[in-house]
C-alpha cells in the first residue's frame, strides 16, 4: 500500500488529485482504513506488529501528502506570480487634471478685484418674479423698454431673469434703506436672443452697486477706470456712450477698444474697433425710493458687465460660443491662462 501511495502522490499534478488520493487510502473507507478495521480478525500475536506497521505507513504516506502538498502550493503560487508579474519599466499612464472653466477664471478674477474696492459678493435667484425683474426696476408692466430684454417667461409672473439687476433691488430691501450698500452680484441670466458670435441665449452677467449718502457720477467713472485698467492692462482705452436704462439715470455704456482683433472683419467688434462690455447709471430715485431708500439723502451707481464679452476681449476669444460647446481643445488652452 505504501509504495502504491508514494507513487501515486509523486505522480500527482495538483492539489486535487492530492486530495483524491488522500480519500483512496486515508479516508473512510480507504485502503488502510480497511486494513485497520480488519484487526480484529487478526490473532492476538499479529495485531501488534500490524497495527505498528500500519500506523507507520499512515505517517509516511501523511508526511509525504503534506509535502507534496506544499511543493504543488509553491508551484501554484509561481505561476500566478508570473502571469500576473508587473513590468515597472513601463511608462506609466498620465492623469489628465482638468482646470476652471476660462469664464469661472475671469468671475474670480473680476470678483477678486471689486473685493479689493471694498465691495461684498451677493447672490439671487436665476428664476425670478416679474417684480423683482422689472417693477422694481422702475420697468412697470407693458413699458416699451421691456422689449430690451427679450424674456424667457416661466408663467405670468415668473420668469428666468434677463440680467442680474433685480439683485439690487432685493439686496436694497434687505438693507431696510437705512444701511449703505456696496456689492456685486455675479450669475446666470438668460434671453430670447439669437445666438451669434457675440451673443448667447444664457451668458452671464456681473452686477455692480454702491448706494450710500453723496455718491456720485465720478465715483462710477473711477472705479470703472480702475477696473478697466486693472482687466486689459493700461494701454486699453474705455470709452462712456450716453445711453438708456430704466433703472438709472443718467445712465451710460462703457466700450473697451478692441485690440486683440482690431480692424476691418474682426468677429467681436465688427470692425468698430469698440466692444460694449458694460452698462452703468446713477441709480434712478424711483429705485431708490422703490426699495425703502430717500432719493434725497441717498445716492447711488449701478453697473452691469458681461464677462463673456470680457473675456472674449483679454483672451482674443472670437466667438462667444466657444464657451458653451465644450470643446476641449478650446478650453485646455486656458488651464493656465
Ligand atoms: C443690462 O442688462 C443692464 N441690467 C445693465 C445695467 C446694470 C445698466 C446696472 C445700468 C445699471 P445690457 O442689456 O446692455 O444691460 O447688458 C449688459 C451687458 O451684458 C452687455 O454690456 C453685454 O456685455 C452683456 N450682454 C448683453 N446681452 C448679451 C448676450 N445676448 N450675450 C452675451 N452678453 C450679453
Amino acid at each position: 500500500i505504501q509504495t502504491e501511495a508514494l507513487e501515486k502522490i509523486g505522480q500527482a499534478a495538483d492539489t486535487k488529485e492530492l486530495q483524491e488520493i488522500k480519500v483512496a487510502y486515508l479516508g473512510k473507507k480507504g485502503s488502510l482504513t480497511n486494513v485497520l478495521r480488519g484487526m480484529g480478525k487478526i490473532s492476538k500475536e499479529e495485531r501488534p506488529v500490524i497495527g505498528e506497521m500500519a500506523n507507520k505507513v499512515r505517517e509516511a504516506i501523511t508526511a509525504t501528502l503534506n509535502e507534496k502538498s506544499e511543493k504543488l502550493e509553491l508551484v501554484a503560487l509561481e505561476k500566478q506570480l508570473e502571469k500576473e508579474a508587473i513590468d515597472v519599466t513601463l511608462p506609466g499612464r498620465p492623469i489628465k487634471v482638468g482646470g476652471p472653466h476660462l469664464l469661472t477664471k475671469i468671475v474670480e478674477e473680476i470678483e477678486d478685484l471689486f473685493i479689493g474696492m471694498g465691495f461684498e459678493v451677493r447672490e439671487g435667484p436665476e428664476v425670478e418674479t416679474d417684480y423683482y425683474n422689472f417693477e422694481a426696476l422702475n420697468l412697470p408692466k407693458g413699458h416699451p423698454a421691456r422689449d430690451m430684454q427679450d424674456t424667457f417667461y416661466l408663467t405670468n409672473e415668473l420668469l428666468m431673469r434677463t440680467h442680474t439687476s433685480p439683485v439690487q433691488a432685493r439686496t436694497m430691501r434687505e438693507f431696510d434703506g437705512q444701511k449703505p450698500v456696496k456689492m456685486i452680484c455675479p450669475g446666470k441670466v438668460y434671453r430670447r436672443d439669437t445666438d451669434d458670435a457675440t451673443h448667447s441665449h444664457q451668458f452671464t452677467q456681473i452686477e455692480g452697486l454702491y448706494v450710500d449718502k453723496n455718491v456720485t457720477m465720478s465715483d462710477l467713472k473711477g472705479i470703472l477706470d480702475v477696473f478697466a485698467k486693472k482687466m486689459f492692462g493700461a494701454d486699453r482705452e474705455i470709452r462712456l456712450r450716453p445711453s438708456f436704462f430704466p433703472f438709472t439715470e443718467p445712465s451710460v455704456e462703457m466700450d473697451i477698444s478692441c485690440k486683440v482683433c482690431g480692424g476691418e472683419g474682426c468677429s467681436v467688434c465688427k470692425g468698430t474697433g469698440w466692444i460694449e462690455i458694460l452698462g452703468a447709471g446713477m441709480v434712478h430715485p424711483n429705485v431708490l425710493s422703490m426699495a425703502g431708500y430717500d432719493p434725497e439723502v441717498y445716492t447711488g451707481f449701478a453697473f452691469g458687465m458681461g464677462p463673456e464679452r470680457i473675456a472674449m476681449l483679454k483672451y482674443g476669444v472670437n466667438d462667444i460660443r466657444q464657451f458653451y460647446t465644450n470643446d476641449i481643445r478650446f478650453l485646455k488652452q486656458y488651464h493656465n491662462a
